[in-house]
């Protein structure tokens, strides 16, 4: 039995009809699955902002990636107790054109010295204005650190935001240790358990028996936090920061643009215009978090971290651990490209 030539017609057409409707079927699930893996990840800072250089250039690498998509600051938090910690933080987000990113201030920590550039950058111009724009004139009109993660974290999906923690773990402890309030019915560690995937933390040292700054600053609230975080948690050890420098070259050629950049800025006021550049431990910290699967850096075991009695860093290996930490992988080259690019990128509003 054959088919005349109209039912060999009417046939091609609903082939060419199915065919089209499952390329258009194909293509949508497609778009939803790359859109769904392009989400920007939300992400919440909590920095030492005012102590060492790179906390400076780690929020400057967390706005690139905002700028580029590929993460949402919800929150800054600040644990350094220093009137002016919260106001370069603002200086920040203003100069990247966010002014609106909460911005959280702990009110008794562990360091509150003047440090090497809060001053000079916050400094006001001989006719009394500024010389970057914010609005935050001190951190005491800033509202308590604990309020903004919580709040910020509760208007989150679940199981979807990254902590990021350069400084000391006081802000992160006092977080676990948060009582319900108007944000969220939750105790701490229920709503960090609820809402956060990662938490990436730089501190300590594998490499050596050495107590590592944002450890000893604040021993108990490390120990505290390694002790009752139950999620995944990247650290990134001291020895990332003798790895990865941040290079004299990129400041003297990358930043062009805008004439007057704060980041520039801090740290000629830090180095009083010698340029040696400078650990990088905070940039590689913000770097892994925002984007974990580039294969920039090696891992340790999974295990629990603890403190010995001298606030030494040790990973008991463990495969149901959660704990691990960053390991160098090869030559710095590449993620030294990947942070100079990104700090030195200028400022832009998507
Ligand atoms: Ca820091």
């Amino acid at each position: 039995m054959g088919f005349n030539q109209r039912e060999i017609r009417v046939l091609l057409r609903r082939l060419v009809c199915f065919t089209v409707l499952a390329c258009m079927w194909l293509f949508t699930i497609t778009n939803r699955a790359v859109a769904a893996e392009i989400e920007p990840i939300p992400v919440i800072l909590d920095t030492d902002m005012g102590n060492d250089i790179d906390d400076v250039f780690a929020m400057g690498i967390l706005h690139a990636l905002h700028s580029r998509g590929e993460c949402k600051i919800v929150a800054v938090t600040v644990s350094k107790n220093h009137p002016l910690s919260g106001p370069f933080c603002d200086v920040l987000n203003t100069f990247y054109g966010r002014a609106d990113i909460p911005i959280g201030v702990l009110q008794t920590g562990t360091t509150s010295g003047d440090g090497p550039y809060l001053a000079q950058v916050m400094k006001p111009l001989a006719n009394g204005s500024p010389v970057f724009a914010h609005r935050l004139q001190t951190s005491n009109d800033a509202p308590n650190a604990v309020a903004v993660l919580r709040r910020g974290l509760a208007g989150l999906q679940d199981a979807s935001a990254v902590v990021v923690a350069i400084g000391p773990l006081t802000n992160i402890r006092d977080l676990l240790e948060s009582r319900p309030d108007e944000h969220s019915p939750l105790h701490g560690r229920e709503l960090v358990a609820a809402k956060v995937r990662l938490l990436v933390v730089m501190a300590g040292d594998f490499s050596k028996p050495k107590a590592e700054f944002n450890i000893f600053s604040d021993s108990i609230a490390a120990a505290k936090v390694f002790n009752d975080w139950r999620g995944e948690v990247v650290v990134c050890p001291f020895e990332m920061g003798e790895w990865m420098h941040y290079p004299e070259m990129s400041l003297e050629k990358d930043f062009r643009v805008p004439e007057r950049h704060p980041l520039l800025v801090a740290d000629l006021a830090t180095f009083g215009g010698k340029r040696n550049g400078f650990m990088a431990w905070d940039l590689v910290a913000v770097l892994h978090a925002i984007r974990p699967d580039r294969d920039y850096f090696n891992m340790s075991k999974p295990g629990k971290i603890d403190l010995d009695s001298e606030n030494v860093t040790r990973l008991k290996e463990d495969n149901e651990g959660k704990h691990r930490y960053l390991i160098p992988r090869g030559g710095p080259e590449r993620v030294r490209e990947a942070i100079t690019s990104l700090a030195s990128q200028p400022p832009s509003i998507p």
